[in-house]
């Protein structure tokens, strides 16, 4: 059966009237600097670019150097093409615009250039996650506020794994399909069409370090996970945590599951670690997209109007019936309050 390519797959959507030119063309260009980043992950030490950068972030966060290097292969790759107004990323303090030198399209884009990062040095599995919005109609010079979309305005989102295989998932809001990277050709070929998630599960992730600062629905709720069968949830669940949202959330979409990352008194300013516009609002999407869900534990996340570039929100996504029992539990618990 004849294989189907990311160009072969942009094509037909572009044709069917499901994207534009312009947008076929950055998924492509996002998809050669996903491809970049996996051959400069699958060096290792042999690359002479692990470890940190010596640097440190908007988010406090020290830098790994692969995180600059990732971040410099998507801003460079995205610049010249015409397509894009400007970027956004983790590891800047403020968007990007396209340079002047070169022509400017209607899109915005966002990324964390290396979801994970901290895992490299020990060998798991880590990503590159991004998201497309339109740029305001009428922007001359894109700012930060032009970014401040909610979930819902997202034209396109996807992350790339690199793992034992690389692999883009992507929706442009058709579905959810994966991609898997041909390393022989340089392609990635479509390797799962329409991807969803099973509505139950019994299997979670969280980081359980954090159990005593969290707030009383969310003790309550893994306390009930935690009790099996025997407890109010009548069946066991299995735990995991790899701690990388892409490898995490790549497995929910591949076999269900439920990721939180919860709000916790550590920083009650932060609202939780993962960032809204560029984690919580594409995962959300592709999550959405694949017949899962995806709350704050109060409210859906792709309804969230932003406040700021970097903001934080706690996150629940994955098989709808659990994300809504993890959320029944906040809910009933603000009602008594
Ligand atoms: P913790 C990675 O640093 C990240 O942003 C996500 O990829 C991951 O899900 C989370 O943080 C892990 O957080 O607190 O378990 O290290």
């Amino acid at each position: 059966m004849s294989r189907t390519s990311l160009t072969r797959y942009l094509i037909e959507e572009q044709h069917a009237g499901r994207i534009n030119a312009d947008l076929r063309q950055l998924i492509a260009v996002v998809g050669r600097a996903c491809t970049n980043i996996s051959i400069a992950v699958s060096k290792g030490a042999l690359g002479g670019v692990l470890g940190d950068a010596g640097t440190g972030n908007v988010q406090g966060e020290a830098q790994k150097k692969l995180d600059v290097i990732s971040n410099e292969i998507l801003l460079e790759a995205n610049a010249w093409g015409g397509h894009l107004a400007a970027c956004a990323s983790e590891e800047m303090d403020h968007c990007q615009p396209v340079p002047d030198t070169y022509p400017r399209g209607d899109f915005l884009l966002l990324f964390d250039p290396l979801d994970g990062s901290s895992n490299i040095d020990v060998n798991v599995s880590v990503g590159t996650i991004f998201s497309v919005l339109r740029s305001p109609a009428g922007t001359e010079q894109p700012t930060d506020e032009s970014f401040l979309q909610p979930g819902t305005a997202q034209i396109a989102a996807g992350y790339c794994i690199y793992g034992p295989s690389t692999q883009m998932v992507l929706t442009t809001g058709h579905g959810t399909h994966s991609f898997t990277l041909d390393r022989e050709t340089g392609e990635f070929v479509l390797t799962q069409r329409d991807m969803r998630i099973p509505e139950d599960t019994q299997e979670f992730a969280i980081n359980m370090s954090n159990q005593r600062h969290w707030e009383a629905p969310m003790q309550g709720y893994v306390q009930d996970l935690l009790a099996g069968k025997e407890g109010a949830r009548g069946k066991n669940f299995n735990m995991r945590w790899i701690a990388s949202m892409v490898a995490d959330v790549h497995r929910i979409l591949t076999r269900g599951g439920i990721f939180i990352y919860p709000w916790d008194k550590k920083d009650p300013s932060k609202a939780g670690k993962l960032r809204l516009m560029y984690e919580a609002n594409p995962m959300g999407l592709l999550v959405e997209q694949a017949g899962g869900a995806a709350t704050t534990g109060r409210e859906r996340i792709l309804d969230i109007q932003p406040d700021h570039l970097h903001q934080r929100v706690p996150v629940f996504l994955g098989s709808r019936n659990e994300v809504a029992e993890a959320t029944r539990y906040h809910r009933e618990h603000d009602a008594r309050a």
